[in-house]
């Protein structure tokens, strides 16, 4: 008994952990496929000791296939994910391919598992920077309404995937021994130019829209509007990358509804709120950080202060591993939410 799980992108950063994390899960599983591009195919991976090897993906790899998660790129998730549809199963699908479709519910299930009723098919997992921010802003404004949102962030070079990892390791290195770097992959492997990421910051993440903004930045502001159901609140994101292998870090400026709030009243929701850990303690010099979080599901939170000139301003520091909750994690909580709220049968 149990389900019969596909894992497309089974051999990528994300798909790997989808693998850790359906096992560390102990999820109901019948039967496991790992599907992959044609590059990465026989190749095999570990899945609670037994050695799986991994298919090209193609249209028939999906018949009877309970729950599909993709993370093998928007260009397969666009090809691959209505087919299995056709076949019956339910995608989970980690791209930004479907995330902005209406009748495609957009979830962290902590914040809008209802709209997984509404699903036709595809549930999409939204970006990762934007899944820890509405994590931890959902229990705030489920007490003290939201009006505005000004995010800087912090990530990783993991969110780039495993190249730009590599590439962050070989030019510290390089420029450890003296040695002259030749970038190629970031800010972006398809952009025009390429920046150095050891030792710098880079306030480029996805490419340039014409509004100035970037896709990375945009990500934050329309996804985070759908999943909080609020097309009127006011997003605004600026997205930086620091030579961090994993763990995203957010500046989160919020301004509430409710007048005459203290830090205080804003700690205690964000500790009573599930999937935040919260980490604030600057007496003991207490709060997250990246190398703190990797490994680990939850959404932590610190430094959560007053502005000095807005009654309703306050101010947070967010951390999470953004392979997890940014993308792994938050995947197979949608699985087991849909297994919990009876939207998928077992055979
Ligand atoms: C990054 N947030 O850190 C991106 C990675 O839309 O799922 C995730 C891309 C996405 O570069």
């Amino acid at each position: 008994r149990g389900f019969h799980i596909a894992v497309v992108g089974a051999t990528g950063a994300v798909g790997q952990q989808m693998l850790r994390t359906l096992e560390e899960r102990d999820f109901p599983i019948r039967q496991l496929t790992l599907l992959s591009s044609a590059r990465s195919a026989g190749k095999t991976l570990l899945y609670k000791g037994e050695e799986f090897t991994v298919q090209e993906a193609k249209p028939e790899s999906f018949e009877g296939v309970d729950i599909a998660l993709f993370s093998a790129g928007g260009s397969i998730s666009k090809q691959l994910a209505p087919e299995a549809v056709k076949r019956g199963a339910i995608v989970v699908d980690n791209t930004s391919a479907y995330r902005m479709d209406e009748g495609v519910p957009l979830v962290v299930p902590e914040v809008n598992k209802e709209d997984l009723k509404k699903h036709n098919g595809i549930i999409a997992n939204p970006n990762c920077s934007t899944i820890q921010m509405v994590a931890a802003l959902e229990p705030i404004r489920q007490s003290y309404g939201l009006k505005k949102v000004i995010v800087s962030t912090y990530q990783a070079v993991s969110g780039a995937g495993a190249q730009a990892i590599n590439e962050m390791y070989g030019q510290t290195e390089s420029i450890l021994e003296g040695k002259e770097v030749t970038p190629e992959i970031l800010p972006v492997g398809s952009d025009k130019k390429h920046y150095q990421i050891a030792f710098n910051a880079i306030p480029q993440i996805d490419k340039f829209q014409d509004n100035g903004f970037t896709f990375e930045e945009m990500k934050m502001i329309n996804e985070t509007k759908k999943i909080m159901h609020m097309p009127e609140l006011s997003v605004a994101a600026t997205c930086v990358r620091l030579p961090i292998e994993t763990g995203h870090s957010e500046s989160v400026y919020f301004e509430v509804e409710t007048q005459g709030l203290s830090a205080a009243e804003i700690k205690n929701k964000l500790k009573e709120a599930p999937g935040i850990v919260l980490e604030d303690n600057p007496d003991e010099q207490v709060y997250p950080m990246p190398a703190h979080c990797v490994g680990k599901k939850e959404v932590f939170v610190g430094r959560v202060r007053k502005d000095l000139d807005e009654d309703t301003g306050f101010h947070m520091w967010v951390v999470s591993d953004n392979l997890l909750k940014g993308a792994a994690w938050n995947s197979v909580q949608i699985a087991e939410t849909l297994i919990e709220m009876e939207l998928v049968k077992e055979k």
